[in-house]
């Protein structure tokens, strides 16, 4: 298909640089390691990098808190080596996305610095939402925001003043009223594109305009003060214009729950996709399944924006382990220690969701360590490093679970992540069972099944952004037919299901029973 269009049906595979590989031995994962794996990448059939940001940063929230978006973490490589990568990946047929973060900088930032030592009243404190506090000494917050993470969104300074950060207090928000704040991203976004890359992803896209004058928030009443304020979407109409002349896509992270509020964003001068959560979060319930589906395709007909389809991110529990619970929606307001899980159960549906979400139509996203199936780790607590666990006083897990160094090599120090270090994360003892080399060697494994259907994707026709047609089926049985003959069968009924006489493509687990029955939690490739 047009070169241009790549990203109407690509899939983009996501590499967090802290746990991909380590290419220095220092414990941390970076861009030799990336480098040294692009073969990797290439071999597992994807069109396309996303990389969680790895600018200089003191990695307070994982890198979402940047203190350069112009340059590379020295834990991670240097800009010289990022620029390399980028063309040595377009070399293997793989374009990078960057990701940006436009609505808060680290408080290590030279802008926030700088507001801090100007002190109140300066043009310096503009770029940000510096106040007085309430009350009669102004020991009061200026107003009753509720956090992104839990806890406080305001913090005081010593001269007085309160500034707001609607995640943690080292991650202080912009000002996105003030134009040098608008100035700056759009040479950022321009910065990028000059380097080569394909794509940005938008942090926190539904957040940065904030409602003048910062009123209280209130329950129930619209509109939300700084969730999707209307003046955000002209801040992306200039993005658009900025990326229309370098071919570059946007992909929004918006997570809004209403789906004529989402769309707004994909309009055709805005962004060219948003992930769409509401799948991610989707149980695995094939009626639930089938109408997040249907309103997930019909929301974005109007605007012609492919879906994109998203099992997991750095944000979430692991899917194998998230479909193992008895709760297998995704809420992080759920997350808890010692959940039961039954990870054969979870990883027989995950591999089944991996060919359902591979046969609708749009892109998708793979989040790095999917394809092995790993389950969602459980971290030390002492070793825990998320700030959203702290902010929950300890109660919420946190996000490091899914976040654990990758295993490539069963039998290496650290499963082949790096040479020397200690992962930054500590890796579960039976890591070894999901390492690359393993699976490569297992016909049956999950890398196996990931690299036949992504190999399959690219070769067969009737893949991609065209329709889609459900075809009858029982209630608890998804069956759906996309162009030239290529049809999808999922089953989440307890019962083996009948399969029409068609030819197997592939078959997330085998085998069919002595019926040719499709069994329970597995999906099947069919070509008519
Ligand atoms: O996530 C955004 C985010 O955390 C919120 O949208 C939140 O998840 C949601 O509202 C539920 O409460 C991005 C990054 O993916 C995440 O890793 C960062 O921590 C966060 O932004 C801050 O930059």
């Amino acid at each position: 298909h047009r070169t241009d269009d790549w990203w109407r049906d690509a899939v983009i595979y996501q590499v967090y640089p802290r746990s991909f590989a380590d290419g220095d031995g220092d414990g941390t994962g970076d861009l030799a390691g990336v480098r040294a794996h692009l073969s990797y990448l290439r071999e597992l059939g994807v069109d396309a990098v996303w990389f969680t940001p790895w600018y200089v940063s003191p990695l307070v929230d994982g890198g979402y808190d940047v203190a350069d978006y112009r340059t590379i973490d020295p834990a991670f490589g240097t800009l010289e080596e990022a620029e390399k990568l980028i063309s040595e990946a377009a070399e293997f047929g793989i374009r990078v996305v960057v990701d940006i973060v436009p609505n808060h900088v680290s408080d290590q930032h030279a802008w926030f610095r700088a507001a801090l030592a100007a002190g109140p009243g300066s043009p310096e404190r503009e770029l940000f939402h510096f106040r007085p506090g309430r009350g009669e000494h102004g020991e009061l917050p200026p107003n009753n925001w509720p956090s992104q993470f839990a806890g406080a969104t305001w913090t005081r300074v010593p001269d007085g003043e309160w500034y707001l950060h609607l995640f943690t207090p080292e991650q202080p928000d912009l000002n996105w009223a003030h134009p040098a704040v608008r100035k700056e991203h759009e040479d950022v976004l321009r910065f990028w594109f000059e380097r080569g890359v394909a794509g940005v992803r938008i942090d926190s896209a539904a957040l940065l305009a904030k409602h003048p004058g910062l009123p209280d928030f209130e329950e129930g009443v619209d509109p939300h003060p700084y969730i999707d304020q209307d003046e955000i979407h002209d801040i992306y109409r200039s993005w658009r214009a900025i990326a229309d002349e370098y071919g570059g896509v946007f992909v929004g992270e918006v997570w809004l729950p209403d789906a004529e509020r989402f769309a707004r964003y994909l309009r055709p001068d805005e962004l060219h996709t948003a992930f769409n959560f509401n799948f991610l979060a989707c149980p695995w319930d094939a009626g639930r399944l089938r109408r997040t589906i249907d309103d997930t395709l019909a929301e974005h007909a109007p605007v012609q924006a492919p879906a994109t389809w998203v099992l997991c991110n750095h944000d979430v529990t692991r899917t194998v382990t998230r479909y193992g619970r008895a709760d297998t929606g995704f809420d992080f307001a759920a997350k808890a220690f010692g959940t039961p899980t039954d990870l054969d159960l979870g990883t027989r549906r995950a591999r089944a969701a991996a060919l359902l979400t591979l046969a609708l139509p749009g892109s998708v996203y793979l989040y790095q360590g999917e394809e092995l199936g790993l389950p969602e780790a459980d971290i030390p607590r002492d070793r825990i490093e998320d700030p959203m666990h702290f902010r929950s006083g300890g109660t919420d897990p946190g996000r490091d679970g899914c976040r654990v160094p990758l295993p490539w090599t069963a039998d290496a120090p650290h499963f082949g992540f790096g040479s020397r270090g200690e992962p930054w994360l500590p890796q579960p003892d039976d890591w070894g069972r999901y390492a690359v080399d393993e699976q490569l060697a297992t016909p049956d494994s999950m890398l196996a099944l990931y690299r036949t259907a992504l190999l399959l994707r690219r070769s067969v026709a009737g893949f991609g952004d065209g329709p889609m047609t459900w075809l009858p089926s029982d209630d608890a049985v998804l069956a759906f037919a996309r162009p030239h003959g290529l049809v999808c069968v999922v089953n989440l009924a307890a019962e083996p299901a009948a399969l029409p006489p068609y030819e197997r493509l592939i078959l997330s687990s085998g085998p069919l029973d002595g019926q040719g029955r499709l069994p329970s939690d597995t999906a099947v490739w069919l070509q008519t």
